[in-house]
């Protein structure tokens, strides 16, 4: 058994499950967190997440070059009712909806790869399925991540995962870039001459096109385009101009908007340009900053079962400090 004491809430009936989780293709971010939401969602009430690492891909000899890819790798850990083979089902039901092709090479690139690699049961072995995974000893990434989730965990028959991570050369040198999926970070591209933070330097559409790329690259879940500035003093500009802005972001990203590999916010408080921009392309966020929409596109953002952030202010744009007498 692979006792697990601090987290081995077991009811009757329930198993405790270690899941790996590994995408080098598409938006490798949201992949790894739409498969944890479905997980969610379907099986588990409730999963404890590692952080999220990107390793370089282990290859089989002789795989095409191309195959190189770093995969970003967690491993979330919960209870569920379902025993290991019917678990199994389920993981290959969620790699299904999360994209991933029912006949794909072995260890070749793939959006989603969902592997059972522990339970607190006896070791399992079966034509389809074996638990331990077994290649979990050969991956020190794994062992790392098992460690931080639980360092008391034991291996069946062996040691902890704290003690075999003690073990290995430290973590640092097991991946690249780390991630994590909870709290999500959005990037911001204002594709305005005269923003706080970056005013005028993605208004030539390929430079604001590469960098909502870049930011996606360096673990943006959620991409905002900002058409218009609204620091103090700016001068508001008209539905017309917040479109002519969008318009060639969004025609050159509407392939990777479309392949959920760039999931989009608009940050527009004008219903013109809201109502457009929905009419021409699947976004999934709009931040309206005067928190002031009215009900035709209210409803409109809810029919399409669009997220909302609603701030509010008292003026757009704000009055100057100095002019508050502060
Ligand atoms: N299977 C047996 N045991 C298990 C288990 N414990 N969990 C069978 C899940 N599946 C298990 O898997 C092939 C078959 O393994 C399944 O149908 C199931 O019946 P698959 O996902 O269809 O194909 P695969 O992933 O290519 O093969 P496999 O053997 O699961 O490979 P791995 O271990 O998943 O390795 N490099 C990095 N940096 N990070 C990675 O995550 N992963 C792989 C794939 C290669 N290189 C990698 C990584
Ligand atoms: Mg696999």
């Amino acid at each position: 058994m692979g006792a697990c004491p601090f987290l081995t809430v077991k009811g009757e009936g329930m198993s405790l499950y270690s899941i790996a989780l590994g995408s080098n293709m598409g938006n490798r971010l949201a992949n790894l967190g739409r498969a944890v939401a479905l997980l969610e969602e379907r099986y588990f009430s409730r999963l404890k997440l590692s952080p999220v690492l990107e390793t370089p891909a282990l290859l089989p000899a002789n795989a095409p070059a191309d195959w190189d890819i770093p995969y970003l790798n967690m491993v979330v850990r919960g209870t569920s009712d379902l025993s290991p083979e019917a678990l199994l089902a389920g993981l290959k039901d969620i790699e299904k909806t999360v994209g991933r092709e029912e006949t794909h090479e072995r260890w070749g690139p793939r959006l989603i790869d969902l592997d059972i690699v522990l339970w607190d049961g006896p070791s399992f072995i079966s034509p389809t399925l074996t638990i331990p995974h077994v290649e979990l000893l050969n991956r020190p990434f794994l062992i790392h991540l098992l460690a931080l989730l639980d360092p008391q965990c034991r291996y069946p028959g062996g040691k902890t995962f704290g003690e075999m991570a003690h073990l290995l050369p430290d973590i640092d040198t097991c991946y690249t870039q780390s991630f994590v999926l909870n709290p999500k970070l959005v990037g911001i591209v204002n594709l305005t001459p005269d923003s706080f933070s970056d005013g005028g330097q993605y208004v030539d559409p390929e430079k604001a096109i590469s960098h909502a790329k870049q930011l996606v690259a360096e673990g943006a879940t959620v991409v905002e385009l900002g058409p218009q500035s609204t620091r103090p003093q700016a001068v508001l500009v008209d539905a017309e101009t917040e479109y002519a802005r969008l318009h060639p972001i969004l025609e050159g990203l509407s392939d990777d908007i479309k392949q959920n590999d760039i999931t989009i916010s608009l940050d527009s408080f004008l219903p013109e340009t809201i109502l457009k921009v929905l009419e021409n392309y699947p976004i999934s966020w709009i931040n309206d900053v005067t928190g002031n929409l009215e009900d035709r596109t209210l409803r409109t953002i809810a029919e399409r079962g669009l997220k909302i952030v609603v701030m509010h202010s008292l003026s757009i744009p704000p009055p100057q400090r100095s002019m508050l007498g502060f």
